[in-house]
């Protein structure tokens, strides 16, 4: 484990194993204009201590609608380490600091990483996700607190996909999932306080600054597609 999470005497016991050895996945640190700047662990880059000192990442969020035009939620496993039972977008992880997933062109690292937790966290067979069918609307850059000691600091590509897929959840990573219509959703950020609801920071900025538009024009993504920006919300 690193020196920082020693120094703030992370009690390591007390989390799950597999999300533990998770915490050891090379991350891809980057500027404040996404410059990739070299690989450090997650468990660094998700230190409260670290991202207080302006530590940042790269990371994607992808929003899955099936046919009807609903959009699929997941809750997250009590298991992770950061915002555990939180209900988010259907999926977000990183890019690691490898050959496939540094790659920039046509945003082509961050697509493979989305193919890739989107199998690993919800079971999602890679030929349903096809990289090219991802739609790619821009970057978000965010710093959200999870508790005390972890928390978000990101870049965060944002893609949508649009169409039917075989979901078979990884319990470690996923407590539960649903579809949801635009007035669902609209229903649970209403009510969320009251019933005891969790909904991820970057979710809540995603869905007040851009989703009901983008879920209103799902057939014509491209016009909203932001490769020079980035939006610091
Ligand atoms: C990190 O998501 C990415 C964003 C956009 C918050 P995560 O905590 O679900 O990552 P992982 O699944 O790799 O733990
Ligand atoms: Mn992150």
């Amino acid at each position: 484990f690193s020196a920082s999470s020693q120094m703030m005497g992370v009690d390591w016991a007390s989390y799950d194993r597999e999300q533990v050895r998770l915490m050891g996945e090379m991350c891809i640190v980057v500027d404040e204009n996404d410059k990739a700047l070299k690989g450090d662990s997650k468990e660094n880059c998700h230190l409260m201590r670290n991202i207080n000192e302006g530590l940042l990442h790269r990371a994607f969020s992808v929003f899955i609608f099936n046919k009807e035009g609903k959009l699929l939620l997941q809750q997250r496993a009590d298991e992770k380490i950061t915002f555990p039972g939180y209900f988010t977008n259907t999926c977000c992880s990183h890019p690691l600091m490898t050959p496939e997933e540094t790659e920039e062109e046509g945003q082509l690292g961050a697509r493979r990483a989305a193919q890739r937790k989107l199998e690993h966290e919800l079971g999602i067979p890679p030929e349903q996700v096809p990289l090219d069918k991802l739609e790619f609307l821009t970057r978000i850059h965010y710093l959200a607190p999870s508790d005390g000691l972890w928390g978000e600091h990101e870049i965060d590509y944002i893609f949508i996909f649009k169409g039917e897929v075989d979901c078979k959840p990884n319990p470690n990573e996923v407590k539960s999932i649903k579809y949801v219509s635009k007035e669902e959703l609209q229903e649970i950020f209403e009510t969320a306080e009251e019933k005891g609801i969790l909904l991820t920071p970057w979710f809540r900025l995603i869905v007040e600054k851009f989703l009901y538009t983008w879920w209103d024009n799902l057939g014509t993504l491209k016009k909203f597609k932001d490769t020079e920006n980035i939006h610091r919300l």
